[in-house]
């Protein structure tokens, strides 16, 4: 494959300088050769796209490509100007001219041109005017440096080849178009080497077939990117994902021209799942994300302790909605089932389980005194604390199932550690794409399981 990158392509706030330079470095390290600026909270990215960067800004680009070339990166420069390019106004495409030089002149290697989550007044949104601008924007590159790539985004950015053909499905409702009109229009203006990013069968695809890729391919006519909205969780409330790389077959790598993971806005502890996805593209048909996690978490760990307490954590951390082969909290859901199957609670069982749930209990201190001062330590707090609550809560259910405790003492615990508030507060998820997230599958889920089955225990006892 010859682009094997992420991006920074998710709402919310953009990573710091700092946290890009490091970023840059492991990227290069893990055989990674992309990395795609494209945050939608920086205005000059998309909102105000005709605003020129400041000096320092520049800057700071300037770095950031020499840190890329530096790592063996490719540094892409995105800009999305649908919201509000008007192609009958000349200066428009001058602004965009400008904005391009400027950062090819900072030491981009790459121009990416977006036209995802346009509104519904969007003059960009007709194929044909579209379809002019990637055309227009590709020529410019390619008079300023044949040598800089150009790729670019529609805003039907998912679907399956049937969908896209048979003009339905989500994108037909929200834009009223088909997926055939943009690209027929671009393979009438866009010369059919210019790659085009898609995300797959859907936003977040839980799998990638190889068919999907030919046949999706032979539609557009041209060579595909996929934008793989994993383990980006703007939009997905609060959860962190941490899990190996999962779904994507071996033979569709093998077709695509390239893959940009988006990413999560905790910049650090991206670096978990993204050395799995690097041994994944690296030898798909031998992956192993079991040790490739495993791998992973060694990989971000300083110490023998951190690696262990990291283990724990990840392993209550790796779920998501949507993707398949991220099975999260899976020895508490075991040992609850097994401590709860019969009428009365099995004794061996229950020993299992309170010992697994003091572990997780501890999980927070240890985390604490083995990645102290880590940018991965900060980021994972939120979460840690959370678990640290819903653990001792559940500790404090066992105890007054046991009657070394109060029902009443539980009962507050287990309300507290219910609350999201203390959660970074990401993107809510939008209405439209509620039908595409099952739900559950968090450890929350898993321990509202275990608090049920308490309680029903509790019930039962009390006589209420
Ligand atoms: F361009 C795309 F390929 C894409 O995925 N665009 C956005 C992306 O910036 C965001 O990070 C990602 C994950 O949430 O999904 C897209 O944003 C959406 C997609 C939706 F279907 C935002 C809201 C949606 F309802």
């Amino acid at each position: 494959m010859a682009v094997r990158g992420v991006i920074e392509g998710f709402y919310g706030k953009p990573f710091s300088h700092l946290e890009r330079i490091d970023l840059l470095r492991f990227l290069g390290r893990q055989g990674y050769n992309c990395y795609v600026y494209a945050p939608k909270d920086d205005p000059r990215h998309r909102e105000t796209w005709r605003e020129p960067y400041p000096g320092d800004e520049l800057v700071r680009f300037r770095e950031l490509a020499l840190e890329a070339e530096r790592s063996g990166v490719r540094f892409v420069y995105a800009i999305a100007p649908g919201l509000t390019y008007d192609a009958a106004e000349p200066a428009d495409f001058e602004f965009l001219g400008a904005k391009v030089r400027a950062v090819l002149a900072c030491g981009a290697r790459g121009i990416a041109l977006l036209f995802d989550d346009l509104k519904g007044d969007s003059t960009t949104l007709d194929p044909g005017v579209q379809a002019a601008l990637v055309r227009r924007t590709h020529d410019l590159v390619q008079e300023i440096d044949p040598a800089v790539t150009f790729w670019f985004v529609g805003n039907f950015y998912c679907g399956d080849a049937a969908e896209l053909q048979g003009g339905e499905g989500f994108w037909q409702a929200l834009y009223g178009r088909s997926a055939l009109e943009y690209l027929d229009a671009y393979a009438q203006h866009v010369p059919a080497s210019v790659p085009m990013m898609w995300t797959g069968p859907a936003v977040f695809s839980a799998m990638l077939a190889e068919r999907d890729v030919t046949a999706v391919r032979a539609l557009a006519r041209r060579p595909l990117i996929l934008w793989d909205n994993f383990p980006v969780n703007d939009v997905l409330r609060d959860q962190l994902f941490l899990g190996p790389y999962a779904g994507r077959e071996p033979g569709a790598v093998r077709e695509l021209h390239g893959v940009v993971l988006n990413l999560m806005s905790q910049a650090a502890a991206n670096r978990i799942s993204l050395a799995t996805a690097a041994e994944f593209f690296v030898d798909p048909e031998r992956y192993d994300p079991a040790g490739a996690l495993a791998r992973g978490i060694a990989a971000v760990s300083h110490s023998p302790e951190a690696e262990r307490a990291l283990a724990t954590f990840v392993a209550q951390h790796r779920g998501h909605p949507v993707l398949a082969g991220t099975d999260t909290a899976h020895e508490l859901a075991g040992w609850t089932a097994a401590t709860f199957a019969g009428r009365e609670p099995d004794g061996a069982a229950l020993e299992s389980l309170r010992a697994h749930l003091e572990e997780l209990r501890d999980n927070g201190e240890r985390l604490a005194s083995s990645l102290a001062h880590t940018p991965l330590l900060a980021e994972i707090a939120p979460w840690s604390r959370r678990l640290g609550q819903l653990s001792h809560a559940a500790l404090a259910g066992l105890d007054a199932l046991a009657g070394r405790g109060s029902a009443g003492d539980y009962v507050a615990l287990r309300e507290e550690s219910r609350g999201r508030d203390h959660l970074v507060a990401a993107t809510r998820l939008p209405q439209a794409l509620q039908p595409f997230v099952s739900g559950g599958g968090e450890t929350v889920d898993r321990f509202a399981d275990l608090f049920a089955a308490i309680d029903a225990r509790l019930d039962a006892t009390t006589g209420r």
